[in-house]
This record gives C-alpha cells, sequence and structure tokens, in this order.
C-alpha cells in the first residue's frame, strides 16, 4: 500500500514527548490506559473525507492550489475509485480508527436519481473491503444537501417540495451507505437550511418541513436496521445569512418542539460554536448537561478572520475542556472526535496532511491525560460543590423542592440579613488551570 503516500511507512508510531521525529505521535498512544480505558477507546478520531482527501485548498479568491496523485483521472467514477484506496491508505498510515463522509465526497452524482444511487453503491461495496482490510471503521455518515444549484434555497427547508424529494432520495442512499458501513451516527448539518430575508421566507413553516425530514429519515432508519444515533451540527450562519440550528442551546428547543428528542443527538464543532460568539466548551456544556452530547467536530477557528476556518485542533485548551466534559458524560457511545479540519492552502504537500491529524490527535491525547488528572484531584468538581453547598440544604433545599412562597423568601431574607459577599476565585482557578496545562509535567 505505497501508491499515493509513499513517503510515509506504515503506521506511524508513538515515540513519546521528547521525540523530534514530525512523523510520530508525541502524546497519542492508543494502548495507553487513562481513567480505566485506552487511549484508542477514548478518543475515537475520524478523519474527515472531503476535507483531507477532496480539499483542493480553494478559498473565495482563488480556486484549487492542492495536486494530488488520487486526482488524475478524467473519468470521474475512477477518480472516485482511486481517492478511496488514497484515503484507505492514508488512514492506516497515520492510525486513525475512523472516517466520515458526504455522500458527495465519495461519489459524484449521477444523470438521475436512480444513477447516482448506482455509483454510490459502488463505491460503498469498495469501501467496505478497504474497511475490512485496513480495521479503519465508518463513524458517521451524511448528505450532502448544500453543494448542488438546486439546493440553493434549502433542501429540507425548500419552499418548493420538488427539491425536498430530492433531499430525501439522498438522504435515503447516504443511510443506507451509513448502515452498510457499520457507522454509529448519521449527520444532519443544516448548510443551506437557513433563510437570507424575511420578505421571502415563513421560518415556521421551513423549521417543520426540516422536522418532517427527521421523522421520514429515522423511521426509514428503523427500517433498515440503523442501530446509531442521529446528530444535528449546529451551525450559526455561513453559506446562510441565518441558520436554523444556530447553536446547541436553539437545537435542543428544536428537538423538544418538534418530537425529536428521544432519536436526536448533537454533533457539537469547535469553529461552530466560536461562529455563534460562544466558546467550544460552552456548546459542549449545553449539549451535555441536557444528556444530548453524541460527538464532537474538534477543528478550530481563527480568532483573526471569523469566518469558519476549519483548522487543525493544536489548541491544548479546547482539547481540555473538550475530554473533561466527555469524561463527566462517560464518554460517547455513537459518537467520536471527527477532525473537519482542513491544511491551509499553502500546505500543498501530502505530507503536510499527516502533520495536521498527528497534531490533532496529540493535542486530544494530552487533553484526555491533563482532564483526567483535573478530575482525579477534584479540581473543578471540589470548587463547584464548595460555591453551590448553600443549595443542598436548609433554605436552598427548600426552594429547590418548591416549598418555599416569595413571601417565605422575603422573610428569609429580613431575617439573614445582607450576605457575606463570596469572591468567585476566577483569577485563581485561571492560574490553578495553567498549572494543570503547563507546569506539572503531566506524562
Ligand atoms: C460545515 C461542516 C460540515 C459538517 C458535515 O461547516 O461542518 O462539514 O460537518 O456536513
Ligand atoms: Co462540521
Amino acid at each position: 500500500m505505497d501508491r499515493f503516500f509513499p513517503e510515509v511507512s506504515l503506521p506511524i508510531a508513538f515515540e513519546g514527548p521528547g521525540s523530534d521525529n514530525p512523523l510520530a505521535f508525541k502524546w497519542y498512544d492508543a494502548k495507553r490506559v487513562v481513567a480505566g480505558r485506552t487511549m484508542a477507546e477514548h478518543l475515537k478520531f475520524a478523519v474527515s473525507y472531503w476535507h483531507t482527501f477532496q480539499g483542493t485548498g480553494a478559498d473565495p479568491f482563488g480556486g484549487g492550489v492542492y495536486q494530488r496523485p488520487w486526482k488524475t483521472a478524467a473519468d470521474p467514477v475512477q477518480q472516485a475509485r482511486d481517492t478511496m484506496d488514497a484515503a484507505f491508505e492514508f488512514m492506516a498510515k497515520l492510525g486513525a480508527p475512523y472516517w466520515c463522509f458526504h455522500d458527495r465526497d465519495i461519489a459524484p452524482e449521477g444523470a438521475s436519481v436512480a444513477d447516482s444511487a448506482r455509483i454510490l453503491d459502488g463505491i460503498v461495496k469498495q469501501a467496505k473491503q478497504l474497511q475490512k482490510a485496513t480495521g479503519v471503521k465508518l463513524l458517521w455518515g451524511t448528505a450532502n444537501l448544500f453543494s448542488h444549484a438546486r439546493y440553493c434555497h434549502g433542501a429540507a427547508t425548500n419552499p418548493d417540495p420538488a427539491v425536498f424529494a430530492q433531499g430525501c432520495a439522498q438522504v435515503r442512499h447516504a443511510l443506507d451507505a451509513t448502515v452498510e458501513l457499520g457507522g454509529t451516527g448519521y449527520v444532519f448539518w443544516g448548510g443551506r437550511e437557513g433563510y437570507s430575508t424575511l420578505l421571502n421566507t415563513d421560518m415556521k413553516r421551513e423549521q417543520a418541513q426540516f422536522a418532517r425530514l427527521l421523522h421520514m429519515a429515522w423511521d426509514y432508519g428503523q427500517r433498515i436496521g440503523f442501530k446509531g444515533r442521529f446528530f444535528i451540527e449546529p451551525k450559526p450562519k455561513e453559506p446562510s445569512t441565518h441558520q436554523y440550528d444556530v447553536d446547541a442551546a436553539t437545537v435542543l428547543g428544536f428537538l423538544r418542539e418538534h418530537g425529536c428528542w428521544d432519536f436526536v443527538d448533537l454533533n457539537i464543532e469547535n469553529n461552530h460554536a466560536t461562529l455563534a460568539g460562544h466558546t467550544f466548551a460552552h456548546d459542549l456544556m449545553v449539549a451535555s448537561q441536557a444528556g444530548k452530547l453524541g460527538s464532537l467536530d474538534i477543528n478550530r477557528g481563527n480568532p483573526q478572520l471569523g469566518w469558519d476556518t476549519d483548522q487543525f485542533p493544536t489548541n491544548v485548551d479546547d482539547a481540555v475542556w473538550a475530554m473533561h466534559i466527555i469524561l463527566d458524560q462517560g464518554g460517547l457511545p455513537h459518537g467520536g472526535l471527527n477532525f473537519d479540519a482542513k491544511v491551509r492552502r499553502g500546505s500543498y504537500d501530502a505530507v503536510d496532511l499527516f502533520h495536521a491529524h498527528i497534531g490533532g490527535m496529540d493535542a486530544f491525547a494530552r487533553g484526555l491525560i491533563i482532564a483526567d488528572k483535573m478530575r482525579q484531584d477534584g479540581f473543578r468538581a471540589k470548587h463547584l460543590a464548595e460555591r453551590y453547598a448553600g443549595w443542598k440544604q436548609g433554605f436552598g433545599a427548600e426552594v429547590l423542592a418548591g416549598r418555599v412562597t416569595l413571601e417565605q423568601a422575603e422573610a428569609e431574607a429580613a431575617r439573614a440579613g445582607e450576605p457575606r459577599r463570596i469572591s468567585g476565585r476566577e483569577e485563581f482557578l485561571e492560574n490553578r488551570w495553567n498549572q494543570y496545562l503547563y507546569d506539572r509535567g503531566l506524562h
């Protein structure tokens, strides 16, 4: 298997934090046990097919710049086959346990609905064989309902039911592919499920249409034996001016309103959370506290640019928060850590793809080690327990149990007098946080 990446030999090995080898892991040691499970069990990394193998380096100011050896065949189906071979060669050499795809990343669209389904089925057969040969598994699948011109005004939320039907056809076959390849999740990211102006848009109607698609897809999934979960991936804007799935809290409200609570969890993406004006940790926490954190897209944004830059996750701070929240909720039974990240336009070489993924895997492995240590020490839990101790007994506990009226609370205020001011200790906690990250030599 040295057809597309001859410069890297199989597989990338763990060499530890002292290693200078750029093609070795410094922290990610698949077999190492942390918090009772191996790193491989905690860190279900997934390579995103669209960025890593179909990315061209194009941006709004210029077209593609990469020259990928798997994209030379003139026939689009042959090119798709070569790309699939390249993908599994890369993932096997990297030691990535999972992958994720959109239908149109892996197979080109055909001349008709039936033709597209036939092409996709052929590529899925090839992928299944490659999964078997390499041991790389599918984390989740999805349908691209945003690139084709017909989806300009949305897919499920389109004013034209004929476009809705086209979207359904794609979702059906993408679900078939996900089941065939053993995926444990299926993602709905609403690329153009939003609007540009209220002058031509009925938001309530459009959101009801999207809910119908979810119900129809879940019903179909159950009939074909899909054992995983649906994930909605929130994002506030881009490409739509206003996207309906703004952030975790908005999607949770949508799920409750439209009867989708029981079968849809959330896939939280770092760069989408920051576009919504939150931190990654905020949206992860909102989803997790609702019991709805299903999976993560772990890229990062860029504070200077302010759009969806989808950079590789080298920020250990974000990784610590993510792994802390995941450990607190006991893992991600159906989801994992999808990169959804692309190398920069100027990172032309295939070896840059290795550097990018190795760095991301190491950042999250470090995040796991540090979060585990914080949790063992009770760093956050102890502070929270102390801070909210007043609500555990006496007046606080009575209020929460619903046994106190507004007048009784007033009587308590009069009795107890002016409360003592209690510091939130924010700077102290930030210093401690940095000690865990930088000073304690955690290996
Ligand atoms: C786009 C994005 C998508 C989804 C899957 O911003 O994040 O790639 O992850 O459709
Ligand atoms: Co994403």
